[in-house]
């Protein structure tokens, strides 16, 4: 993979997330109780051997620069590794990107000038999934395409909000429509649509071809469907193919827990585009638990990202008066560093560092971001609540969605979602 360069795109302005984007890129919103989205995507591509990294930001980019400056600073320029983040630098115009091929093609001249480049390899940072892309060139290289596409098979009602691909019995691709009202359904199978999970392998020469030539500013809306007939473009299905295998607990029939070397990447099928409110709050969801659907604990494929120095979480019982007291707890839930869990009980959540959860307080399936203080006797329930908050006692939130959509935002599924700082000290 010496001579694969991965492009991450960055550039989104990420409305759905609204207001989690209101200051931040997407790639830079806070996941998982460590970890910011992009973690996942660069930790597949350094765990798979690519050390060629550029990563493309626009809009409300700083936060997504100093996370990358302060946690990804890995690489050696000696041995021609590097992760570069290039911004927007107007070189082919008065214009910012406009489009995710228009970010890459805005940046071309960096692919032109290094003729050491076999492959581009080009993603989106705010995917959560594992993924060996090392399997995924071996299988373009074998099949002598020009461009390959990563699909993954959906239910047929949620096609409609990616790129449908129609493939023929060798998988290559006959047609591509992006986010159509009736998707095309796999042949036989009238429940499922085959769909792009916007990863994208190129042959140099083919991307630079392609970025020169063929009209269009998105890789959906307008590259992909014109290179078909004109270029070999191949599906890659992710399920199938590719498979990374890690030392996981798992649980029997019986309610036994033994560590288990199991699949972890495409046949568990798990790969998510957090790209709405809902989708954030169940990815973060799919992490709790005993059994997770997405789990961060194998060893093999670690999940890196930047760690602020700050002590472990604790969890410890409140005092009462006349001797009796609260136990701090937390149930099925993740609880970063640096948390306090006092008299006071979280179940089913996501706590990022620096939570305090007070006494007599209560914390259900929530997803509490950095420096969140939670007063005594409050409720908290199917939330989002972002970095610098204080809830005072009693606050209730996600109780009564009506009220709470007087002053938050509650997403279709029923979540209320705190901006950041609107509860000040
Ligand atoms: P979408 O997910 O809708 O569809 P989008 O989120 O707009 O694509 O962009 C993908 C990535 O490119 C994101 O990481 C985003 O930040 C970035 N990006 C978007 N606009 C940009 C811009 N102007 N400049 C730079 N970067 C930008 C895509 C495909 C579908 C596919 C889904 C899978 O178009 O075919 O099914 O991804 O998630």
């Amino acid at each position: 993979m010496n001579n694969t360069l991965a492009i991450i795109m960055a550039g989104g302005k990420g409305e759905r997330l609204f207001p989690l984007t209101r200051d931040r890129s997407k790639p830079a919103v806070p996941f998982g109780g460590a970890y910011r989205l992009i973690d996942i995507t660069l930790s597949n591509v350094v765990n798979s051997g690519i050390y060629k990294i550029m990563v493309l930001p626009q809009y409300k980019s700083q936060s997504l620069v100093d996370h990358l400056e302060a946690g990804w600073n890995i690489f050696s320029f000696d041995l021609g590794h590097y992760l570069r983040i290039v911004s927007p630098q107007m070189r082919t115009g008065e214009r910012w990107y406009e489009g995710t091929a228009d970010s890459v093609r805005q940046n071309a001249y960096l692919l032109e000038r290094d003729r050491g480049l076999g492959h581009v390899l080009i993603l989106s940072g705010d995917h959560v999934y594992k993924m060996d892309y090392s399997q995924f060139q071996a299988a373009h290289d074998q099949s002598g395409a020009d461009v390959s596409i990563a699909v993954i098979e959906v239910d047929r009602e949620t096609a409609c909000a990616y790129g449908v691909v129609e493939v023929d019995g060798d998988y290559a691709i006959q047609g591509f429509h992006e986010k159509p009202d009736d998707p095309v359904c796999i042949p036989g199978d009238e429940g499922h649509s085959l769909v792009s999970m916007g990863i994208y392998l190129f042959s140099r020469k083919a991307m630079l071809e392609v970025l020169e030539e063929v009209e269009g500013k998105d890789f959906g809306h307008d590259i992909i469907p014109s290179l078909l007939g004109r270029y070999k473009v191949m599906a890659y299905a992710y399920k199938a193919n590719n498979h990374i295998h890690d030392y996981v607990w798992l649980t029997d029939d019986r309610g036994n827990r033994s560590l288990e070397y199991q699949e972890c990447a495409g046949d568990s099928g798990y790969w998510r585009d957090v790209g709405s409110l809902d989708a954030y709050w169940n990815a973060n969801m799919d992490l709790c638990g005993v059994d997770p659907y997405f789990n961060l604990y194998g060893r093999q494929w670690p999940l890196r990202t930047f760690r602020h120095q700050l002590p472990p979480a604790k969890f410890v019982f409140a005092a009462e008066r006349g001797g009796s007291g609260r136990v701090g707890k937390a149930l099925d839930s993740l609880v970063g560093q640096g948390c306090i869990i006092s008299g006071s009980v979280v179940r089913n959540s996501v706590l990022s560092p620096n939570v305090v959860v007070q006494s007599w307080s209560e914390v259900d399936e929530s997803v509490i971001l950095d420096n969140v203080i939670i007063g005594r006797h409050c409720k908290v329930k199917k939330a989002i609540i972002d970095k610098n908050n204080h809830l005072p006692e009693g606050t209730e939130i996600g109780l009564n969605p009506k009220e709470d959509a007087e002053r938050f935002t509650v997403t279709p599924r029923g979540i209320s979602v705190v901006p950041r700082g609107y509860f000040k000290p």
